[in-house]
């Protein structure tokens, strides 16, 4: 599989980030880059970029098997998230969302309305259709362990 050009090139200096966006809680910037770097970037190549979705989609294909019905929407699906990621944070169309662009993300809508993207919600319901989730909507922590232990 092909890196883009700058793959691997932005390390993540928090107290930069802290510096740099004065107008943000640094509690927020914090928790912001927790996400990112433990819900996101799965290859911690300090950037998203397809390869994270694709590390996941390789996860499933391990436990479901390439032909299965969760493979076929989890491809569809991923597919349609790195490409709904992108048209939000990828603002200099590199391919890859640094932990810039995605602050600039998440500081847009947390001024506006505190209120998570749909992009965010769209991810959060694929995750739990594809693992089948407990009816009380949260997410079983085993099967959430399958997909998010180490590649
Ligand atoms: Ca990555
Ligand atoms: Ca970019």
């Amino acid at each position: 599989m092909q890196h883009p050009k700058n793959f691997g090139t932005h390390e993540i200096h928090i107290d930069e980030l802290i510096e740099r966006n004065k107008d943000v809680d640094p509690f927020l910037i914090r928790k912001w880059e927790k996400i990112f770097t433990y819900s996101f970037d799965r290859n911690a190549s300090h950037e998203i970029e397809w390869s994270d979705f694709y590390v996941c989609l390789r996860k499933i294909r391990e436990i479901y098997g390439a032909e299965s019905k969760q493979m076929g929407y989890a491809r569809k699906t991923l597919e349609a998230l790195w490409e709904g990621l992108q048209r939000l944070a990828d603002s200099d169309g590199d391919e890859l969302v640094t932990i810039e662009e995605w602050i600039g993300v998440l500081k847009k809508v947390d001024q506006k309305k505190r209120e998570v993207p749909k992009w965010f919600s769209d991810y959060k319901q694929f995750m739990f259709k594809l693992f089948n989730v407990s009816e009380d909507g949260h997410l079983d922590i085993n099967e959430y362990g399958i997909i998010y232990s180490n590649p």
